[in-house]
């Protein structure tokens, strides 16, 4: 059972939009399309009839014709054909051939425009999606939903061009059925070592091309047992059934592989990336799996990290590892998107000059400029992992000569595990919009994932997935506002957080102003609660180890000691300044400088960069101390109040989506007490400070 998500268009319609739905033209015919396009094409059909079928109860009429030049005259004797033009409106698909004049910019892929098209004699009025190519009539058919959905009117786009090459989905799901980091019940692409490909298969990939995803990697990052065998015959030909259930809606199949598959499925000795013998495995291998899956886009590689096997072991590097892959995959336009995720999880935290943040840029700073043209890096926001608060990985605006991608966690693996509420896109905005001063103009990290500031060719952004096989796709169902951003924001990087936010609403909820207001209200502002009641001011983890759920101020899993974030009595924070571990010094000197520097380094990534004493004052004049209660207590103040909009739309929303919602909120306020309370007590233990507002710290 699975629900329709923001796919379900139900609700009332303004009367004059639904009037469009009543017929849909097609220029459908077979031999202009090759077999993936014409796939995508029928989707959109498909789409646009059960918007229709849900606007008017019914389906829509339609209307085939070939493309010619009168293409107009030819609906025209349509429509006369039709009784008494009973057909005023409609939409219309219109595929326009790639090598027509003044349509180029409707050749890059995925490119669309809506436009209106109105017949002098005023007999027939038409809103067309032209694309010349099938993602961009997926792309403008839904496009075209949406607006007559979330703006109760249809508006001319002029041409519409994707902001990002790559829109990747990074599932972390294991073969057995289990999600790493999965927070909304199991896999449902593998189960039990086997692959699923069925009804739901076919309706995420529906969900996904709706807002603009054109990629999936379906397997976890850390590939181990019968994962590695995802390359083998026991699974190709489910593979190669996906990977076309895929094409059809614009999406290509990736796979995460494991380095030492030469080793563990071929039987080699080593997995050296320069042996003769392993190049060759990888050679045939290449070939086989290719021959087998040919709409297959390539591999995501997770090497030498947090014991994953990799290049190192045989005195290589990254380069030589990414590179030989890339070199069998070239042949079939295959990419290695290669993780940046690399650092030594065994660090002695006790050396004041141990920093795992700098491990990413140490790594592939050196490299820049070695890898082949279709290796992409594949770098985490930030240069920790996934926390509340991080600032942007230096590798961004350090990297001139290599693809590179911008890796966001979608699922909530430390905002909460999608049982608080924590809306993610403001985040992964303020990454986007991050200037990195690596060039005077267009540089910005979306410029640079843009391939704009330095003319990288394959680039993108990557999201690793929240979803599982609940009913809901997401766990919380407010979780899934992060699936739609996601996926929206990489294919529309000027969209704002707000925008996107009402777009899920409307998408989603019942079409009234109580419910928008009110889920709005607590959608914005729920990553700042969340960031209010958990770890101050960018110093990060202070979570259960290992799962990282609920508070825990010294658990930080990689430091036995517990100095991790350098609390003692005196105060807390990391010295990462020149003076310090030198992480700072990996920014461009804009940057560099203004983190370098307590007066000028942003308060929210204070303790990040700087070592605070708990009576030093902030900008807002508070002292440390303070700021930390006071932000714990206001986090708790802040859910509640969540709950009481919520709790105004009773009645109003479904009566199980209510139930399922207030029920994680409920959850939210207990998880935030506690961490109000532990976090507190802690640094009322250490400091000895009270609390000026004399409130209770248990
Ligand atoms: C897939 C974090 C997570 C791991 C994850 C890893 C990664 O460390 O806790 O579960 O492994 O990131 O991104 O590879």
């Amino acid at each position: 059972m699975y629900f329709k998500a923001w796919l379900n268009y139900d609700g009332e319609l303004n009367e004059n939009v639904r009037d469009y739905f009543q017929a849909v033209f097609s220029n459908y015919e077979s031999n202009v399309f090759s077999k993936v396009n014409r796939q995508m094409y029928l989707h959109a059909m498909e789409e646009v009839k059960a918007a229709a079928n849900s606007f008017l109860g019914k389906k829509p009429d339609e209307y085939d014709f070939i493309m010619n030049e009168e293409n107009f005259t030819v609906i025209e004797e349509k429509y006369e054909n039709t009784e008494e033009q009973k057909w005023k409106r409609g939409i219309l698909l219109y595929y326009v051939p790639e090598n027509q004049d003044n349509e180029e910019s409707l050749s890059t892929d995925g490119a669309y425009e809506i436009k209106q098209y109105l017949d002098e004699e005023k007999r027939f009025d038409l809103w067309t999606v032209r694309a010349s190519g099938g993602r961009g009539i997926l792309y403008g058919t839904y496009a075209l939903i949406r607006q007559a959905i979330c703006d109760g009117k249809l508006t001319d786009t002029g041409v519409v061009k994707p902001s990002l090459a790559l829109r990747m989905l990074n599932h972390w799901d294991n073969l057995d059925g289990s999600i790493e980091r999965g927070y909304s019940g199991n896999s449902f692409f593998f189960s039990k070592n086997q692959i699923l490909v069925d009804e739901r298969t076919a309706f995420y990939a529906r969900l996904l091309a709706s807002v603009g995803i054109n990629g999936v990697v379906i397997n976890n990052v850390n590939v181990k047992d019968m994962a590695t065998r995802l390359i083998s015959p026991l699974y190709y030909a489910k593979l190669r059934e996906m990977s076309e259930l895929f094409a059809g809606y614009g999406i290509q199949l990736f796979m995460s592989l494991n380095f030492a598959a030469p080793m563990e499925l071929g039987g080699l000795s080593g997995c050296d990336p320069l042996a003769e013998d392993v190049v060759r495995w990888w050679k045939e291998k290449m070939q086989e799996v290719y021959r087998e899956i040919p709409n297959l886009g390539g591999f995501l590689v997770k090497a030498d990290s947090e014991g994953r096997p990799g290049p190192f072991t045989y005195g290589r590097t990254h380069a030589d590892g990414a590179n030989m892959l890339a070199k069998e995959i070239a042949p079939y336009g295959g990419l290695i998107i290669w993780r940046c995720f690399v650092y030594n999880c065994k660090q002695d935290w006790r050396d004041k000059k141990t920093d795992r943040a700098r491990a990413g840029y140490d790594n592939f700073m050196p490299l820049d400029g070695k890898f082949l043209d279709n290796v992409i890096l594949q770098i985490k926001n930030g240069p920790m992992d996934f926390q509340v608060r991080e600032p942007i990985s230096p590798l961004f605006g350090g990297l001139r000569s290599t693809n590179q991608m911008l890796e966001v966690q979608i699922a909530q693996e430390y905002t909460g595990q999608q049982r608080h509420v924590c809306y993610l896109v403001p985040m992964w905005k303020e990454a986007l919009d991050f200037h990195t001063y690596c060039k005077e103009s267009d540089d910005r990290v979306q410029d640079i994932i843009k391939g704009k500031t330095f003319g990288g060719r394959n680039c993108g952004m990557a999201g690793v997935a929240n979803t599982g096989d609940d009913p809901n796709w997401t766990g919380h169902d407010l979780a899934a506002a992060n699936l739609y951003g996601f996926g929206r924001l990489s294919f529309d990087n000027n969209l704002s957080s707000e925008e996107i936010a009402r777009e899920w609403i409307s998408m989603t909820f019942p079409r009234t102003p109580i419910v928008m207001s009110n889920l709005l209200y607590i959608l914005m502002n729920s990553w700042s609660t969340y960031e209010h009641y958990t770890s101050p001011l960018g110093i990060g983890w202070m979570v259960n180890p290992s799962y990282h759920y609920g508070p825990n101020v010294d658990g930080y899993e990689y430091d036995r000691w517990g100095t991790y974030h350098r609390a003692d009595c005196k105060g807390i924070g990391i010295d990462r300044t020149s003076k310090g571990t030198g992480y700072s010094t990996q920014y461009q000197k804009q940057n560099a400088m203004m983190y370098e520097d307590v007066a000028t380094c942003p308060d929210e990534l204070l303790l990040f960069f700087h070592r605070i004493l708990y009576t030093d004052r902030l900008k807002s004049g508070k002292t440390l101390i303070q700021h930390i209660y006071d932000t714990h207590f206001e986090g708790v103040e802040e859910v509640k109040e969540f709950i009481r909009l919520f709790c105004q739309l009773e009645g109003v929303l479904s009566e199980d989506v209510f139930q399922r919602i207030l029920n994680r909120l409920t959850e939210q306020l207990s998880s935030a007490e506690e961490w109000r309370d532990v976090v507190n007590t802690y640094f009322y233990r250490k400091s000895g400070i009270e609390d000026e507002k004399s409130r209770e710290i248990y």
